[in-house]
């Protein structure tokens, strides 16, 4: 295969926060003495109480146990916002574009401290405290972040339920972490649709013990149940406090966020993430990967309910001081030509989003990129799945006209930040691959028996050591956090990707090797849309696999046995997915769904996933050994009822 390779071009070796060398140097050093290349990183914070030890870490099995910076004290919405009044109490901090494009708003440091401060002391007046969680189920207004930043400034741990899941999932999560107060809005508004948001939060909480309070933001306008004595409006509470509030002093292993997020087996996780380690990662990749100058316009696309908005919409960009664009619409609204077009109304000069998006947008042609001028940009990025060779050359091209870099980020919610990521300045880009190790991160390659393979070599990814940024643990299962990423390879964090390095030891991450698919860069566990499948009256089993879709990098393939006496239709078809829908939300929808009389089981029981992706992928040719199958003839129907024909 002809691997095509874009060097860095010379005015950005030059200009550049990080050149090769200064890529070699630091990473050599930052692997050979983690304690004295930490100690210095993270006088990019400001510390109240300066820490003596940095890492205290262990992957030994029965103890897995990650602290950085453990006796040092510090909080992080005075380092997001406090420290940076001095200097940048004018500089917009936060630039708000709305879904109608008429609507946006600035919001500088200064405002945006004020604003935070208020919240902090709203959530005082409902009771929170420190150490206290708070589920935030908001759309992508500013809101978001102040809620964010203001459970920072008291102590309290946020959650954040992305406003696409159903209130099932939001009454899951809540729950899971005995949240005491949720924060939601009248209604969110995407693609020039409502979103029920209250009304969703009203429906889980009819699930969940039932002593929550619900702090609820007007964005819509629209009429909502207010429940008296447990909803309050936001902006009734914030006109009666004050704007200051002093931020709490936090251990540096204190939690800042849990965030759930879909594994291979059961019920979504908390990932926990801690005060000082976290922000470190967030603001030092934020500065160096993107290469961040004072004058910047950073836009990352997500939504906060992702960990990129929590580390790359809030978190990174404000702890840098830097100005980041938070957009609560959708790529395709009111055309395919919002994207460019946002970013020519805000000069954007840094843009951050995700390969389904572009692949989406390549679809619809050159024209609306062309119809815009996009000349502010001088760098791009991709985050969230691997992205084909093509889309990355439509991206190079069309959009940043050959001019600007593109650093495809590899990482995880558990990882809090880049671990594999081209530096501007300092990588030659090969397109569709990560590329090299972030500063402290040890990546490795193992086979099927975790041995360690060097060199060029295909297998999976794996990480030697801890690094600041990483998850602490699962939210009250400690145990869980040990079996799911430190139990399939000794002493080794499990990725659970996939992954090839070449000879130039590039890596090229190849996709999830559990039972977790990446559906437009958002995570699904297919266990979790199996368990939705089932709990349908009509449903006696159902097995769920990943295939490939041409805009979503893969889609949802459910295969489903009925009860005895219902009979299968496209009317149940629709149904099912409206189901599923309902249960967990959007984002899950089976894509196809193909009714099986039997699944293809060994004699113990066991589904073989293998031969049902196989069918998914329309690739039966492919089976391989069959014969361990309790009943070979149920694959002769699945094959001959297949749903996806190439
Ligand atoms: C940040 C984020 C993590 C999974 C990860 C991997 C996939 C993310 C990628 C990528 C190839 C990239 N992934 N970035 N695969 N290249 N640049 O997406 O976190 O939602 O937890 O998903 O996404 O499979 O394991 P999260």
């Amino acid at each position: 295969m002809h691997e095509i390779i874009h060097a860095v071009p010379s005015e950005w070796a030059a200009s550049a926060h990080v050149d090769i060398n200064t890529y070699q140097d630091m990473y050599r050093r930052s692997v050979e003495d983690p304690d004295g290349f930490w100690r210095e990183q993270a006088a990019r914070l400001d510390w109240i109480k300066p820490f003596t030890k940095v890492k205290n870490t262990s992957f030994a099995p029965g103890n897995i146990d990650i602290r950085w910076f453990e006796d040092g004290t510090l909080n992080v919405a005075a380092n997001c916002l406090d420290r940076h009044l001095a200097t940048r109490g004018d500089k917009v901090a936060i630039l708000w574009e709305g879904d109608d494009p008429s609507e946006s708003r600035s919001i500088t440091y200064r405002e945006l401290h004020a604003e935070v401060c208020r919240f902090a002391n709203v959530l005082k007046a409902l009771g929170v405290s420190k150490g206290d969680r708070v589920t935030i189920y908001l759309p992508m207004i500013p809101e978001a972040a102040m809620a964010m930043l203001a459970c920072a400034r008291i102590g309290a741990i946020h959650s954040i339920v992305f406003g696409g899941f159903s209130p099932d999932s939001l009454a899951g999560r809540i729950g899971d972490c005995r949240s005491t107060l949720v924060i939601t809005a009248d209604e969110g508004l995407r693609g020039g649709k409502k979103v029920p948001l209250k009304h969703n939060t009203d429906s889980a909480l009819t699930k969940t013990i039932g002593d929550e309070k619900v702090l609820v933001i007007r964005r819509t306008g629209g009429e909502v149940a207010m429940h008296a004595g447990r909803d309050f409006w936001y902006h009734e509470m914030a006109a009666t406090v004050s704007d200051a509030c002093p931020p709490e002093e936090m251990s540096a292993e204190d939690p800042l966020f849990i965030l759930y997020t879909s594994g291979s087996t059961g019920r979504p996780k908390g990932v926990l993430h801690t005060t000082g380690g976290y922000l470190l990662h967030a603001a030092m990749t934020h500065e160096l990967v993107f290469d961040l100058k004072e004058n910047d316009i950073f836009w990352c696309t997500a939504d906060v309910g992702w960990v990129t908005g929590h580390s790359y919409i809030v978190y990174g960009p404000l702890a840098n001081g830097a100005t980041s664009l938070m957009f609560e619409g959708v790529p395709n609204y009111p055309t395919n030509a919002r994207f460019w077009q946002v970013i020519d109304k805000h000069k954007v000069t840094i843009f951050y989003t995700a390969p389904t998006a572009i692949r989406a947008l390549m679809q619809a042609g050159d024209g609306p990129v062309k119809s815009t001028s996009r000349a502010s940009l001088r760098l791009l990025g991709s985050v969230g799945e691997p992205i084909n060779p093509e889309a990355w050359e439509w991206y190079y091209r069309v959009v940043g006209d050959n001019r600007c870099p593109i650093v495809d980020t590899w990482w995880q919610t558990e990882t809090g930040g880049h671990l594999i990521t081209p530096m501007p300045g300092a990588t030659p880009l090969k397109p569709g691959s990560a590329s090299w190790p972030f500063f402290g991160v040890q990546p490795a390659i193992v086979d099927a028996e975790g041995q360690i393979m060097e060199g060029a070599c295909e297998g999976n990814l794996v990480i030697l050591d801890a690094w600041p940024g990483m998850m602490r643990t699962v939210y009250g299962d400690h145990e869980r956090f040990e079996q799911t990423y430190f139990s399939a390879y000794k002493n080794m964090y499990f990725t659970g990707d996939g992954c090839r390095r070449d000879a130039d030891g590039y890596y090229w991450i190849t996709g999830r090797v559990d039972d977790v698919i990446n559906v437009s860069g958002h995570r699904m566990g297919t266990a979790e849309v199996e368990s939705a499948l089932v709990a349908h009256s009509g449903v006696s089993e159902a097995a769920v696999v990943g295939y490939p879709h041409d805009i979503k990098g893969q889609g949802i393939y459910a295969y489903v046995t009925l009860m005895a006496g219902v009979a299968p239709s496209d009317a149940l078809r629709k149904e099912l997915a409206g189901w599923v829908r309902k249960e967990i939300g959007p984002i899950a929808t089976p894509d196809l769904i193909q009714f099986a009389p039997g699944l293809p089981k060994t004699r113990s029981g066991k589904i073989m996933r293998r031969i049902l992706r196989k069918i998914a992928e329309d690739e039966f040719g492919a089976l391989g050994d069959i014969s361990t199958l309790a009943d070979p003839a149920v694959v002769e129907d699945l094959i001959a009822n297949r749903q996806n024909r190439k």
